[in-house]
């Protein structure tokens, strides 16, 4: 199958010379799965194919969301409500609520349940363009647990058109059976559900929370050795509240991603500039928990590294289901200029799920997944605010 994209203004983010890779007044061409070529004149070998035009219509890669707790059971309304009375999102997780209210939500639910509740989610991100999420486990924190919310993200990919990448989050929160033996936990719990996941084929990446409420740098450590053993790439929740030196540590793995990055320092953006770590930033999360500190992305640009930007759609400090909007606070929240937003969104994000070779710029030879919306500047996508100017997401020919 052929068929031609034409009547187009298209936002490539190729890394060239020109902002967002623009090719104005342009064509696309695609066969089968891929992008045969972009260009302002139709190939003569290509002269007959089906041609749609898109009247001038803005188009750029399909969206990506890079970083999603997207399963999970219930909600934590009410702690929104104890954090309007002046509780601190720690307090909570200290009181016992925070990721532990969620992980009793998750377990009490059956597989068939779980999916029921995670697709209205699903599809409301969906309806913005996007053709790829990364979905992680973490609010199961047994073996069985964390293998039913990979095999309902793997469930999700079947049931809508879109491509789903697992994270094993086995090491999210320290559950209260193992108060005080984080270590003891990852020994019984995440490593060997780790093997577990991987043998079942539900694992792509690997992902943990460094961070004072949850693992220390030494215990991530004994997850990531563990990943490198099977051959899984690492991901890492690094210095969202507290610097503790984990980007520096996914870096030191190779890792994809280190992800939120409010107390990064320079040494820490330097070893994921030399790695080639992504970082994903995520404003819901900074907004839904009203912190002061924004990601230095001054220093992160100076350093050469990769920004993406992400959702982090989750029940507790970001629920939040627009990547457009994230887009948004992106730019409003941590000053990214709307061409940094839009490639953190597509090409950048690419990178950080290991994809870039795949999707992620609107280039030959890659998927096309190609957004077209109405509108013809790149900012109308990030300007605005809840609302959606999607026409049409192509998947392929
Ligand atoms: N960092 C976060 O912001 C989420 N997980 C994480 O490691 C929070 C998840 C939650 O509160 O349920
Ligand atoms: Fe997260």
């Amino acid at each position: 199958m052929r068929k031609i994209l034409s009547g187009l203004r298209i936002a490539t983010f190729e890394e060239t010379d020109t902002p967002y890779g623009l090719v104005k007044n342009g064509s696309i061409g695609i066969d089968g799965e891929r992008i045969a070529w972009i260009a302002q004149d139709i190939p003569n070998d290509w002269r007959g194919v089906e041609s749609l035009d898109f009247g001038g219509r803005l188009a750029t890669p399909a969206l990506i969301d890079c970083h999603t707790h997207l399963v999970f059971g219930g909600n934590r309304a009410r702690e929104f409500e104890m954090r309007l009375e002046g509780a601190s999102y720690e307090e909570i997780a200290r009181a016992g609520g925070g990721i532990v209210s969620s992980v009793k939500a998750t377990n009490g639910l059956s597989e068939d349940e779980l999916v029921a509740q995670s697709l209205p989610r699903l599809d409301t991100l969906l309806a913005e363009g996007i053709s790829t999420i990364e979905i992680k486990s973490g609010y199961g924190l047994n073996i069985e647990a964390e293998l039913k919310m990979l095999r309902v993200a793997r469930r999700l990919a079947a049931l809508r058109p879109v491509r789903i990448l697992t994270s094993y989050l086995g090491a999210h929160a320290v559950p209260p059976e193992y108060r005080g033996r984080a270590d003891d936990y990852i020994s019984q719990v995440v490593l060997p559900g780790l093997e577990a996941a991987h043998a079942a084929n539900l694992v792509d990446a690997v992902d943990g929370f460094c961070e004072g409420i949850a693992f220390s740098p030494a215990q991530i450590t004994r997850v990531f050795e563990k990943a490198r053993a099977l051959g899984l790439p690492v991901k890492l929740h690094a210095e969202q509240l507290s610097n503790l030196g984990g980007a520096k540590l996914a870096a030191s793995f190779g890792a994809l991603s280190a992800d939120h990055l409010e107390y990064l320092d320079e040494d820490g953006a330097r070893a994921m500039a030399a790695a080639g770590t992504v970082a994903v930033l995520l404003p819901g999360a900074f907004y839904a928990l009203r912190e002061e500190r924004a990601p230095p992305v001054r220093i992160l640009r100076d350093a050469g590294v990769r920004m993406a930007v992400a959702t982090d759609c989750n029940p507790g400090t970001s629920p939040l289901t627009s990547l457009l909007l994230t887009m948004n606070m992106a730019c409003t929240l941590f000053r990214l200029t709307v061409e940094e937003a839009l490639a953190g969104a597509t090409r950048e994000a690419a990178h950080a799920l290991g994809l870039s070779k795949e999707i992620g710029t609107i280039s030959p030879g890659k998927r096309a997944e190609i957004a077209i919306w109405n509108a013809e500047q790149p900012a109308e996508l990030c300007y605005r605010i809840g609302f959606n100017p999607l026409h049409q997401l192509i998947l392929k020919a």
